[in-house]
């Protein structure tokens, strides 16, 4: 990998340059804030090719995407603070990325006044961040999803993260211990639904979806209240509604966050649910037919369970995907998401009481 400030040469020149620091906690790509003399800030970028195996597709997306997003003309709510796009800059000869040894960098506005959060904890933003998903999803619903490459086939398939578990977890020695005990009997007890949503494909909604609208990807205000931006698209593409309703609610109704001191004590807040729900269909009730609704628990608990096979996995094969800064850390996180699936089992009666009043 080439030093980050030789990939900055690409797009601004040398003088220009005032410092670059790593940046943002990303599990997968390289991030960097790149500081210009002027001040002004952007946002450097390595896709992992690890992850990301033809980063020329991602950037094509995100190239078709950005320009929808600028200018789709999908007005927000009257009451909702102006949306902060995310846009690429052009580096030598017009070219949007750098590419490099099977990468590709590039660079990106920094929004302006824009905070991400690791967690949150009212019902007042569990409503922005339903309604910011919603803005999303109405406003990509105009433009042609078949223009979209899949730039990671199989992302949500949660039968393959299942089949890669099978493969590892018998050749590895690290399977030993409480905690993976228990996340090897997690698994084995919810084996069947794993194919839940791959068996209804047919009957679900499908759109272009943001692929991983987790809370840290949307950007609040300075005030901490209101949604202003939703960052991190390289998984855009053609996809299930409830593959990202269930990855934003299973982030969204977590208030401990993906990363909790104790993984015991993690829950899945229904009052957050509910403001969710009602935030999203304020802006894109349209789009949610009478069964996405139906599955909508279950492809909660699913996601959860998913990224926690998707955790333990990367644990059992050295931390592969998914970055650590410390040892047994996806082991930790798998736990967390593990725990997360079993309070959403747990109320699924009362969520689904819920969500069927919001709906209603
Ligand atoms: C990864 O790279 P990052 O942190 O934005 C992952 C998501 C997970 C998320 C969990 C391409 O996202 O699927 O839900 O971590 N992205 C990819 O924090 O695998
Ligand atoms: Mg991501």
């Amino acid at each position: 990998m080439i030093p980050a400030r030789h990939a900055a040469l690409f797009f601004v020149a040398l003088e220009d340059i005032a410092g670059i620091a790593p940046f943002g906690g990303g599990h997968v790509n390289d991030t960097f804030l790149l500081t210009l003399t002027t001040g002004e800030e952007r946002i450097l970028q390595r896709i992992n090719p690890e992850v990301f195996p033809d980063p020329a597709l991602v950037m094509r997306n995100l190239r078709l995407v950005t320009e929808h997003l600028r200018t789709g003309n999908s007005a927000r709510a009257d009451d909702a603070p102006p949306w902060q796009p995310l846009a690429l800059y052009e580096g030598a000869g017009g070219d949007t990325y750098l590419a490099e040894d099977g990468a590709a960098w590039r660079l990106l506005n920094r929004i302006r006044g824009g905070h991400p959060r690791q967690a949150i904890g009212t019902a007042q933003q569990a409503r922005e961040l339903g309604r910011a998903l919603g803005y999303f999803h109405r406003t990509l619903a105009s433009l042609d999803s078949a223009l979209l490459a899949d730039t990671l086939p199989g992302f949500h398939v949660t039968p393959r993260y299942l089949a890669r578990y099978d493969q590892v977890q018998t050749r590895t020695e690290d399977r030993a211990g409480q905690e993976s005990l228990f996340c090897r009997q997690f698994i084995e007890q919810r084996r069947a639904t794993a194919s839940l949503l791959e068996m209804r494909r047919g009957e679900l909604t499908s759109r272009i979806i943001h692929g991983d609208p987790k809370v840290a990807n949307f950007l609040f205000d300075d005030e901490g209240e209101r949604v202003i931006s939703l960052i991190d698209l390289d998984t855009v593409k053609p996809g299930l509604l409830l593959h990202d309703l269930g990855d934003a609610l299973r982030s969204c109704c977590n208030p401990t966050g993906e990363t909790p001191a104790d993984p015991e004590r993690v829950f899945f807040a229904p009052d957050l649910f509910a403001a969710w729900l009602a935030g999203y269909r304020s802006e894109a009730r349209a789009l949610l037919s009478g069964e996405d609704l139906r599955l909508l628990i279950e492809a909660v608990a699913l996601i959860a369970f998913e990224l926690g096979l998707r955790f333990y996995t990367d644990h059992l094969e050295g931390n592969r995907y998914f970055k650590v800064t410390e040892p047994g850390q996806n082991l930790r996180r798998a736990l967390t998401q593990f725990q997360l699936t079993r309070s959403i089992e747990h109320q699924r009666d009362k969520l689904t009481a819920i969500a069927a009043t919001v709906a209603g």
